[in-house]
């Protein structure tokens, strides 16, 4: 049975609870990561092979593995994995391919010509997370915004396992984004080693990826320390949907259980304008997680998770906006209605057929998403996130006519007398 509040006996202090998901409140382990850091930093390769050593039981003579071991591990997975790899890559492939659109040129005054161009960030690094799941739909996620964007160089790092190799499915898909090189590092030394570069694995300009609250605190404390760009501070994973009377029960509770069995501190909120939904769910929710085979993770996170009774549609889209989740999906008849409602989400899934888990994999939207109420200020992970846009301008001798004596007064109001001279003696000639 999930906790149950009633919106409208919900003041604001209460919202703001249910709404606050804060994870790591006392920095616990602030000084285990930057302990780390300051390894990886001042002896590189060696760290990385001692953390591998203690953290994933493995002894690494070389910290990566080439195309020919990638290749290999890749046809360890079968006909029927290959083909739902292809198609999902094809799907996010085709979706992030219209992100790269050109803006026009803008004429601000006669003569004065203003744009922007993209150009990629030259070197990126790309987080896999192996663990509790491994998640090759991850490296899709990322790897294929990156090589739209036009990267130069992509470095991936992710956990060996204990033979001191990666997962097949991983492997597939580096061979279909054309990757060559994997780095065997996983936790926060891997983001320590792109962010400082070691004997064997280079320094990146961006480093994107989820991972564990180690890899989560690596990537916040780099960023203070190095000229390192991080795609976006990550939380654990979280689902918002909201129903009415028109949602079936049993779709509610797998898009929740979906969530749930991410992990232990996984969130899956229902807000409901229904109270007989919200009960057949929890009915449900009981149903589905006795068979699930990650139940026990799938249980601590419900354990997490709640329901909120709401008087209306309305009221249900106020509470996710005040929430601002990672995953949103509108279970009513009605969506269409409150598309436009939608302040503050990662990705919305709409209608009763729109499950989380077909953009998580497949449908071609990204999975790499703003956790932790961050859905206010950032967005998801896009070609725009492994690109830079550059301005661009182009005065001719009438825009320095018609925009001159503006610059002139503004410069000197400002009392930056070489700022007027820049201009005005283009003028005398
Ligand atoms: N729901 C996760 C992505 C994922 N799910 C990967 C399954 N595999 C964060 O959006
Ligand atoms: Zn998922």
């Amino acid at each position: 049975m999930l906790k149950t509040y009633s919106y409208n006996q919900l003041d604001q202090a209460k919202i703001q609870e249910l709404t606050n998901r804060n994870t790591d409140p006392n920095n616990a382990i602030q000084d285990t990561v930057s302990g780390i850091i300051n390894e990886v930093r001042t002896h590189g390769d060696a760290a990385l092979k001692s953390y591998a050593a203690q953290f994933d039981k493995v002894e690494l003579e070389k910290l990566y593995l080439d195309a020919s071991d990638i290749e290999e591990l890749a046809m360890g997975i079968s006909r029927d994995q290959m083909r739902a790899l292809e198609i999902a890559f094809q799907n996010i492939h085709k979706f992030h391919s219209y992100q790269t659109k050109r803006e026009r040129t803008v004429e601000t005054m006669p003569g004065v010509s203003c744009w922007r161009e993209l150009r990629p960030i030259e070197k990126v690094g790309l987080y896999i997370p192996g663990g509790s799941a491994v998640l090759p739909s991850t490296l899709l996620m990322l790897g294929i915004p990156a090589r739209i964007a036009g990267c130069k160089e992509i470095v991936v790092c992710s956990p060996p396992q204990n033979n001191g190799k990666i997962n097949g499915f991983v492997a597939y898909c580096l061979k279909l984004l054309r990757i060559e090189r994997v780095y065997l590092v996983g936790g926060a030394q891997a983001v320590a080693a792109m962010a400082f570069g070691t004997e064997s694995i280079p320094k990146v300009n961006k480093i994107f990826g989820p991972g564990n609250q180690f890899v989560t605190k690596a990537k916040s404390l780099i960023q203070g320390i190095t000229d390192v760009a991080i795609d976006m501070p990550a939380g654990p994973s979280e689902v918002l949907v909201i129903a009415d009377e028109s949602a079936n029960p049993a779709y509610i509770a797998a898009d929740l259980l979906a969530q749930a069995e991410h992990g232990i501190d996984s969130q899956a909120v229902l807000a409901t304008s229904s109270t007989s939904i919200a009960a057949q769910v929890n009915e449900e929710l009981s149903k589905q997680l006795a068979i699930l085979p990650r139940k026990e993770l799938a249980a601590r996170a419900l354990d997490n998770s709640y329901i909120v009774v709401c008087d209306d549609l309305i009221s249900c889209m106020n509470f996710s906006n005040a929430y601002a989740p990672e995953h949103l999906i509108i279970e009513s008849d009605q969506w269409k209605s409150l598309v436009n409602k939608v302040q503050n989400a990662g990705s919305v899934f709409l209608g009763h057929l729109t499950p989380e888990s077909a953009g998580d994999y497949a449908s071609g939207t990204n999975h790499t998403l703003p956790t932790s109420g961050y859905a206010r200020s950032y967005s998801g992970v896009s070609v725009d996130s492994f690109v830079k846009k550059i301005t661009f301008q182009h005065i001719t001798e009438q825009g320095l006519e018609q925009i001159g004596s503006t610059v002139e007064i503004l410069a000197e109001l400002e009392g930056l007398q070489a700022h007027k001279n820049a201009v005005s003696i283009r003028k005398k000639a």
